[in-house]
């Protein structure tokens, strides 16, 4: 099935992501639209050793006690921002297997703990040969492998990224909202100015109508992630990420996104506003 992201009044019912298998680089060009369009892929995280092995014990033999800053939730178990007025929400440090103690316990404070967005190169490069860069990657553009550790019930609030992205699930199972880049104009962005241009102002969970009252014309898709699968996510696509399951990581790759991505809607206003950062992003360097 093709995924036609112009028509705005589907319903998350009749449009799903697409699965497949294996891709060649072709079919996965060709599933994608060129590199335009979100596809899940099935039966290649299965080839990692990440994948017979990141179990808790392993991670804690091999990374230890390392202190590492995990990001600590809002009351909602929310992270990274607040999502009304674009405030960094806080970290603390913590050793590696305090956290992971924490992961395994029964639950019952209303702050929950993140492991986000950590660069597996400079964070934990004992990681590094556990997991493959997937060959839809130019090297060329490639810019930087994430890991992300935490539970179920975390959330990362709604927001865009100007990268292409695979994200790699590696335990556990995550739970995906996306909007296409057309449906930017329903979902109240924060200013290109702002601290937080990458957000919207919409909880999306528990929309103020009054405030956003767009926000009811907005179209989703949703998925369901499983461990063994990669979700593609092309620049701009908005996504809101709910883990679940006590054990949830997840792998991502950012690399470049193409100039005909900053033609969508939302990365338009940047061409219009930033330049300057639009072209910086374009001519980045690769990751050594
Ligand atoms: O997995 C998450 O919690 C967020 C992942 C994400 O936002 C991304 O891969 O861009």
């Amino acid at each position: 099935m093709t995924i036609n992201v112009e028509k705005s009044n589907l319903t998350t019912a009749n449009y799903a992501i697409k699965r497949i298998h294996k891709p060649t680089i072709e079919e996965f060009k060709q599933a994608t639209d060129s590199f335009s369009q979100p596809v899940i892929i099935t039966g290649k995280l299965e080839e990692w050793k990440a994948f017979d092995s990141w179990s808790i014990d392993y991670l804690n033999k091999v990374i230890g006690d390392k202190e590492l800053d995990i990001n600590v939730s809002n009351k909602n178990k929310v992270f990274t921002f607040d999502s009304e007025t674009g405030e960094t929400l806080s970290s603390t440090k913590m050793k590696f297997t305090e956290f992971t103690n924490w992961l395994t316990q029964e639950k019952n404070s209303e702050q929950y703990y993140y492991l986000q967005q950590q660069s597996i190169k400079l964070v934990f490069p004992e990681l590094l040969p556990d997991i493959e860069i997937p060959n839809y990657i130019s090297q060329k553009s490639f810019m930087v492998a994430n890991i992300w550790i935490g539970t179920g019930g975390n959330t990362t609030p709604l927001h865009w990224d100007a990268a292409q992205n695979i994200l790699c699930q590696v335990r556990g199972r995550k739970r995906l909202l996306l909007f296409a880049p057309n449906q930017t104009e329903y979902l109240y962005p924060h200013s290109v100015d702002s601290k937080a241009p990458h957000l919207s102002y919409v909880n999306i969970d528990k929309p103020d109508f009054d405030k956003f009252p767009k926000f009811k014309q907005a179209q989703s898709i949703e998925c369901v992630l499983e461990a063994g699968e990669m979700l593609f996510m092309p620049p701009f696509w908005w996504h809101q990420v709910y883990s679940l399951d006590q054990l949830n990581i997840a792998v991502n790759f950012w690399w470049k996104a193409q100039l005909k991505d900053y033609f969508t809607p939302q990365a338009r206003n940047f061409i219009v506003k930033k330049p300057l950062i639009v072209l910086a992003l374009l001519l980045q360097k690769p990751s050594p």
